[in-house]
């Protein structure tokens, strides 16, 4: 398949120290999909489901020790450790190649290794890096097929001597004891063992895209993110484009593709879904900054997904999707909880036991069906609010940025920020809470800074630092927002509706970003006047509206000490801008 010297000799050189029976080159074909489909039906790593009402579809469990991101065992593996900074765990290089040798050392015998030619970004645009995964396991195949650009186009356009990440898979025994996700930014290389989970496995994503993508981009001056994009369309037709940073379960899916409410609808809005979890972000020769969203698919939570919360994801999910962790019911359709149908009365739960809605376990608990974090993996082109720029080489133009957590308290609904290097203090200062209503008093503060915590490939301080610096490079930034959905009232209740009414606040960012919407200066950014956001078709009193925007100012001085608190932990390296916007901040609540 290849005349690449390079690569030819790394497959041979994991090939001789895994020792698969078989090396099989996937060519993205609809034909060898088919072929590994089969073949997995066959050995039981995947369930046909029922081809009549899911065409295409595939349900997959993993081990059930095996059903998410293992942050204990994730490894940045650089000569020095200082380098990583205290986010991310550290190993060396020689140490983390050894103790992942030894578990991956005959580790295929008796099993193939595929090997699958990846692109993140549009094959042979700017943006584009190539990689090329080994892997023992066919449901990883599967699901890059769907989540990347995969086969003989990238190869072609690696050529005889192209650079790409070397990205080694392999399940061992699945045992957690065993199990290693270690990363070699010096090397352009990530080693992964002894799991079966997505984003543990699929090394294109968290692995590469984020963790060695955010350590490149550093370098070659350009911004890796875990962010979605998403394309406003105004009445007038004008599309405009915002990126947007939250931790995990913040509804990131949902907001990717949301449907406008009917008041916005009527009057023309409509949203072009560009990606729900990545986005790689360059500086163009215009001064403005521009983004691709690397990936062709999503890996979303299914749990929860209905047609109310998320109705273009379940359009998306129809055909063509691998399931991963949900229920199975008899007519071999898939069910999780929270999504739009009564469970079946009975079937198999995510660890394929016998299940049946109102089980509980010995402590009185209920049994869920479905895992908590069980998974759909289904194409972007199936999106009804696919964008038409997927395969753009200079991707989508970014008018905002937007970063957000979910605070029961202290943020309001939206803010501006004065300026990109208080945007990047705001980023770097984001924070999600556990919901506090019941207990009345505020949650436990987890500070995600632009919800890269866990993903970012180097010191956090040295990433805040490059943040700085893109801005200073262009000439035309995005402005910068921090929105808050979660905010409650005084027994828990949430204030705003959200999903498609956050349009609403989409529209009031991007009309600042017009230089249109009006707003008030407070001491944490600019807030929206009471009248600023359109409301149409949505009745809320203008005492919750009120609240919603309502800056406390003894709150946020307590912020400031947390955030002072969480700055002392880079050991001095924070850069001084951020110290300077903290003490700005604090000098602004007390006037
Ligand atoms: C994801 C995550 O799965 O952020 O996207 O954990
Ligand atoms: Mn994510």
């Amino acid at each position: 398949m290849t005349e690449h010297k390079g690569l030819q000799a790394w497959v041979s050189e994991m090939a001789a120290m895994c020792q698969p029976d078989n090396i099989v080159w996937i060519d993205g074909s609809d034909a060898q999909r088919d072929k590994l489909r089969a073949e997995a039906v066959a050995k039981g790593e995947i369930i046909e489901l029922n081809q009549a009402k899911l065409p295409g579809c595939y349900l997959h469990r993993t081990a059930p020790n095996d059903v998410a991101r293992t942050e204990h065992l994730t490894y940045i593996c650089t000569t020095n450790k200082e380098d990583v900074g205290p986010t991310n765990n550290w190993m060396s290089p020689e140490e983390g190649y050894a103790r992942a040798a030894a578990i991956l050392k005959g580790s295929m015998r008796g099993r193939t290794m595929y090997v699958i030619p990846f692109s993140l970004g549009p094959v042979g645009s700017v943006f584009s890096k190539i990689g090329v995964e080994l892997t023992d396991s066919i449901y990883v195949v599967l699901n890059m097929l769907i989540m990347v650009r995969c086969g003989k186009p990238v190869l072609d356009k690696l050529g005889t001597d192209g650079e790409f990440t070397k990205c080694l898979h392999g399940k061992a025994d699945l045992d957690i004891e065993k199990r290693l996700i270690l990363h070699f930014p010096e090397d352009n290389t990530i080693w992964s063992v002894g799991s079966g989970y997505g984003g543990n496995v699929l090394l294109s994503k968290k692995c590469m895209a984020l963790r060695l993508g955010s350590w490149q981009a550093r370098r070659e001056g350009w911004l890796a993110e875990h962010m979605l994009i998403l394309g406003v369309e105004h009445p007038s037709g004008l599309i405009e484009y915002v990126a947007a940073a939250f931790p995990s379960a913040c509804g990131k899916t949902n907001l990717a593709m949301l449907v406008p409410p009917e008041g916005l609808m009527r009057k023309g809005y409509r949203i072009w879904t560009v990606g729900d979890d990545l986005a790689w972000m360059r500086i163009d020769t215009d001064g403005a900054l521009w983004a691709v969203n690397p990936e062709t698919g999503f890996f979303g939570v299914a749990p929860g997904t209905n047609s109310k919360t998320n109705p273009n994801a379940v359009a998306t999910v129809r055909r063509e999707t691998i399931f991963t962790n949900v229920v199975l019911t008899k007519s071999k359709t898939v069910w999780w909880e929270g999504g739009d149908r009564d469970p079946p009365a009975e079937g198999w739960d995510w660890q394929g036991r016998p299940w049946h809605p109102g089980m509980k376990d010995a402590d009185g608990k209920p049994i869920p069906g479905a895992h908590p974090n069980a998974r759909f993996t289904a194409p972007i082109t199936q999106c009804p609010s696919r964008t038409f720029r997927l395969d753009h080489h200079h991707g989508v133009p970014i008018s905002a940025i937007i970063f957000g957590g979910r605070r029961a308290r202290l943020a309001p609904l939206v803010y501006q920020s004065y300026s990109w290097q208080h945007g990047v203090f705001v980023g770097a200062t984001m924070a999600s809470e556990r919901t506090a209503a019941q207990v009345g008093k505020i949650g436990e503060v987890r500070r995600d800074p632009m919800a890269m915590l866990p993903f970012c490939g180097y010191n956090m301080a040295d990433y805040f630092r490059h943040w700085l610096q893109i801005g200073q490079a262009m000439t035309k930034p995005p402005k910068i927002f921090h929105v808050n959905w979660f905010r409650t009232d005084e027994n828990g209740e949430y204030l705003w509706p959200g999903y498609g009414d956050n349009l609403r606040v989409l529209e009031w960012i991007l009309a600042r970003c017009r230089g249109e919407a009006d707003a008030i200066a407070t001491p944490i950014g600019y807030v929206p006047t009471l009248d600023s956001l359109d409301m149409t078709g949505l009745h809320l009193s203008p005492a919750v509206l009120q609240e919603l925007l309502r800056v406390d100012r003894q709150e946020w001085l307590e912020e400031v000490e947390s955030i002072r608190q969480f700055f002392d932990t880079f050991d001095g390296r924070i850069p001084h801008a951020l110290r300077d916007e903290v003490d700005a901040l604090q000098r602004r609540l007390l006037t």
